[in-house]
């Protein structure tokens, strides 16, 4: 799968997703980073992305031209797919939303900064706004970068043969079960009987039961049906 991310920092963006499971799986290209910054396209004298808004008021909105020129080069040499733009006015992300985002060939992420971008290119280019929480980030781009890693690491070959997807949290609606290992300072105590068993029967149900005490406990909203993460 490629993820095209639009964004003025984009050393950012590939640094954060270089590390761990998702850095491997670009290394091997099984998942296609590509980093492009709007400041290459400004096409004025001074490199110039930003500019006042209309109508007054503080801060400064990313101009339309620069993005635009991005897109058009993208439909060009690459593929552009389904258009998301990060905002906390789009969709919440969840487990649903990116299992559904991962059977494209190809995302195009836009990372706004400042005030937020020109409307008329959202009007124009954006397919999808997607918010990653109710909060204010300052950039698109940590968004961005919890897009790709939710996304990318659904794809086939991404995780190894130790870390299905499908076990995860969230993949049956549940929430992750306790996990334990060895200790030189606590040794065995403290863990639960069961896992020191070798009953693997008993480990399963023990885990199963774990998951569904815990979200009721924790998350009852997953388990209501009336969650957005549903
Ligand atoms: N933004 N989920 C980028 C967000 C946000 C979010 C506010 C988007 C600032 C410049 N993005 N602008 N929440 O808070 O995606």
């Amino acid at each position: 799968m490629r993820f095209n991310v639009i964004t003025l920092f984009p050393d950012m963006v590939a640094e954060a997703l270089s590390y761990g499971v998702i850095g491997k799986a670009i290394e091997k290209g099984v998942l296609a980073l590509n980093c492009i910054n709007p400041r290459d396209f400004a096409g004025n004298k001074h490199n110039r992305v930003d500019d006042k808004p209309f109508g007054g008021g503080p801060g400064m909105v990313m101009m339309y031209d620069p993005l635009h020129r991005v897109i058009e080069s993208l439909k060009q040499q690459a593929d552009v797919g389904e258009v998301v733009f990060l905002s906390p006015q789009g969709k919440q992300l969840n487990q649903s939303l990116c299992n559904e985002l991962a059977t494209m060939k190809c995302l195009t992420l836009v990372c706004g900064r400042y005030e937020g971008v020109d409307q008329r290119f959202v009007d124009e280019h954006v397919d999808q706004e997607i918010s990653i929480g109710d909060y204010v980030i300052s950039g698109g781009e940590a968004a961005a970068c919890v897009v790709v890693d939710a996304i990318g690491r659904q794809i086939k070959g991404v995780l190894g043969d130790g870390e299905s997807a499908m076990n995860d949290s969230f993949m049956n609606g549940l929430l992750g079960v306790p996990q334990y290992t060895r200790s030189d300072l606590l040794g065995q105590s403290g863990v639960p009987e069961v896992l020191l068993s070798g009953h693997h029967q008993a480990i399963s149900a023990w885990r199963e039961k774990q998951a569904t005490t815990l979200t009721e406990l924790k998350r009852p909203d997953l388990l209501a049906g009336t969650s957005e993460s549903k």
